[in-house]
Formats: C-alpha cells, sequence, structure tokens
C-alpha cells in the first residue's frame, strides 16, 4: 500500500496557512480514519470487578446525598475512550447506581435509551411511563427514549443496578437532554404480567397494542427459565441464548442496543464470533472469563466486562458442575439499521 505524505512533510508556512483558514489536509490523516480492512477500535478489552466498585458505591452513599446527585452513580468508563468521555464503547454507556432505602430519585425523561439490570438489594422500584416496576435481581427494566422514569426504594438494604445507555451516541449526535417531571401516578396493569406467557398477546377488541414498548419490565425468572428450558431441550445448542425482544413486534426491545440473557453449560467454552458492534458482559449468577484481543478477563457473580467490536471473544463457564448466567449489551440493532452489521469468521 502507498505510503501517504506526513503532516511534517508540508512547509510551515502553508501549513498556517492552512490553520488561519480553518482547514485541514486529509492525506496525513487518511489512513488513520480508513484503516485497511478492519477499524482499530479505541474501545479496550476491560473489566470492572464488582468487588471493586461496590465498597466505592456504598461510599458515594455516605458522601452524596441523592439529593445531590439526582443519581447516584458510578460511571464504568473505558479507558480507551479517556476516562472523562464515560464511554465503555463508541455507543455504550454503563454506570452502576445506588439507591438506599427510602430514596427517591426524581421522575424526569431524556432522549437516550436506557436499561437497568439489578444487581443486588431488594424493595427498589422504578416507575416507567407509570408503570411501577419492582426490581429484583436480575430483571431488566427499559426506559426507552422519552418515556418518563423515576426510582424509590421501599426496602432496607442498599439497592445497586447497572444502567445501559445509548448516551455516548445521543451525546456525539447533539440530540442529549433531558426533562424534569412531576412525581408519577401509578396507574394499574404491567407488561410483564401480559405478556408473561409466550406466544399469546393481550387484545382488544381483535386490537394488538400499538405501544412502541409495550413491556417495560423482563423479570430474571422468566429469562432464566426460559435458557434452562432451552438447554434442556436443545442438547445440540451451542449457544444457549435469548434476545429481550418488543412482545408485539418480535423485534429488539430497543432500538439502539441490543440486550440478551446466555446460558453457558457447566464446563461450557464458547467462541463467539467477530462482529463490527462493541459487547458488553455482565455475569447474573456463576462466574466465567472472557478472553478477547489480548485480555483474559475472569468474572464472578456480578462483574462487568466490554469488548470492543471486531473481536472475537471466548466465554467459559468456571464451574463444571452449575450453569452461569450472562447478561449482554451490545450495538447490534444500531449496525442492522445503518447498514454497517458485520461478522467475521
Ligand atoms: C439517567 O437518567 C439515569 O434515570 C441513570 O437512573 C444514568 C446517565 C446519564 C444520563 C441519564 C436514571 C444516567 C441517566
Amino acid at each position: 500500500m502507498q505510503e501517504l505524505g506526513r503532516l511534517e512533510d508540508l512547509p510551515q508556512d502553508y501549513r498556517d496557512a492552512l490553520n488561519r483558514n480553518h482547514l485541514v489536509p486529509l492525506w496525513p490523516s487518511l489512513r488513520n480514519v480508513m484503516p485497511p480492512h478492519v477499524p482499530r477500535p479505541r474501545t479496550r478489552p476491560i473489566a470492572w470487578p464488582y468487588q471493586a466498585i461496590r465498597p466505592l458505591l456504598m461510599q458515594a452513599g455516605e458522601l452524596t446525598p441523592i439529593e445531590k446527585a439526582e443519581r447516584r452513580v458510578l460511571v464504568l468508563a473505558n479507558p480507551g475512550h479517556g476516562l472523562e468521555k464515560m464511554q465503555a464503547s463508541a455507543s455504550i454507556y454503563l454506570g452502576m447506581q445506588l439507591l438506599l432505602p427510602g430514596e427517591w430519585a426524581p421522575s424526569h425523561r431524556h432522549t437516550p435509551n436506557a436499561v437497568r439490570m439489578v444487581v443486588e438489594g431488594q424493595g427498589a422500584w422504578s416507575t416507567v411511563d407509570g408503570e411501577k416496576c419492582p426490581m429484583e435481581r436480575g430483571d431488566l427494566i427499559l426506559t426507552p427514549t422519552g418515556l418518563w422514569h423515576e426510582h424509590g426504594h421501599d426496602g432496607d438494604e442498599p439497592v445497586v443496578w447497572l444502567d445501559v445507555l445509548d448516551l455516548p451516541l445521543a451525546y456525539y449526535l447533539e440530540v442529549a437532554y433531558h426533562i424534569d417531571g412531576p412525581r408519577q401516578q401509578p396507574r394499574p396493569g404491567r407488561g410483564d404480567r401480559a405478556y408473561a406467557r409466550g406466544g399469546v398477546a393481550p387484545t382488544q377488541v381483535f386490537t394488538r397494542s400499538a405501544k412502541p414498548y409495550p413491556m417495560l419490565r423482563y423479570p430474571w425468572k422468566d429469562a432464566r427459565a426460559a435458557l434452562l428450558e432451552l438447554a434442556t431441550d436443545r442438547p445440540d445448542l451451542d449457544c444457549v441464548q435469548v434476545t429481550y425482544t418488543n412482545p408485539e413486534t418480535g423485534g429488539d426491545c430497543e432500538n439502539i442496543l441490543g440486550f440478551y440473557a446466555l446460558m453457558l453449560r457447566p464446563g461450557q467454552t464458547l467462541t463467539l464470533p467477530a462482529r463490527s458492534p462493541a459487547c458488553v458482559f455482565h455475569v447474573i449468577e456463576g462466574g466465567a472469563s472472557v478472553q478477547a484481543v489480548d485480555q483474559h478477563m475472569e468474572l464472578s457473580t456480578a462483574d462487568t466486562c466490554c469488548i470492543p467490536g471486531w473481536a472475537s471473544a471466548t466465554l467459559r463457564n468456571a464451574s463444571a458442575s452449575e450453569p452461569a448466567f450472562l447478561f449482554l449489551a451490545d450495538e447490534a440493532p444500531l449496525h442492522r439499521k445503518l447498514g454497517l452489521y458485520e461478522t467475521r469468521a
């Protein structure tokens, strides 16, 4: 491949003239913005052990009252992007949020899509678009773009959850903003009950729901049971995985990021192909290792890691006798919509 001219090859007075006129020569940067054959992600494979996060998050609970934080969150920042960018990957933001007994995180809505994966504790709830969703460990709760949401806590122990947002994308697109609102009055009815049984959907005089987000809470007990039954029924399957879907359309439950649960059989090793989207792994139950690029990451329950796009990953269940359950988030819906999704063997 042809070596291209460097910036230093140009006379200083010419470079100064370009600068003064807000102009930049393309050729010194061309290979950087458009590398040959495969992108060079800034996203690094990195793990955030819960054991390191938890004491610092509890300390945040002592240092900063909820009124001074609104959302008491420690952001899981990928050093490949620079910590101040608060990015796990190009489009994924991750944060661990703490709500203490009696606290309330007031109602607001915003343009980025969010989900919460409950990590520990009992008694908290999120009211999303008027639907009061109990938060139990492993539950996935959606707060899609534009929907009002607030969090409260009637229990007596700290509750922690993992927030996953497409905030870096919304920020880059210059569309990120929020609006504060009044406390919501929960209304009766819950999507996770209405759609609790696969294959039948609530129907009003032969008409199905037109809501873009008909289901807001995906209970872990149901996703876990689905994985265990899939594993039993299909011993031939290597990849025991479910996608969190919109039960009306069958499509992804949110527009930009994709969410999945994966079961590793006892002793299983599973290799995932290199794909264009970056991917986040969070251990709901058990332990697993994730090997990607040049990193080997050992994950215990509640640990989180991310891997860049264009990298294959080898997952291994740490236990020879128990299954391991992982929650995954990726950028696949976004890549597919943009026509940029690729898998490499
Ligand atoms: C947000 O609204 C929440 O509602 C959590 O719990 C994290 C990070 C950035 C912007 C908005 C929440 C957030 C957030």
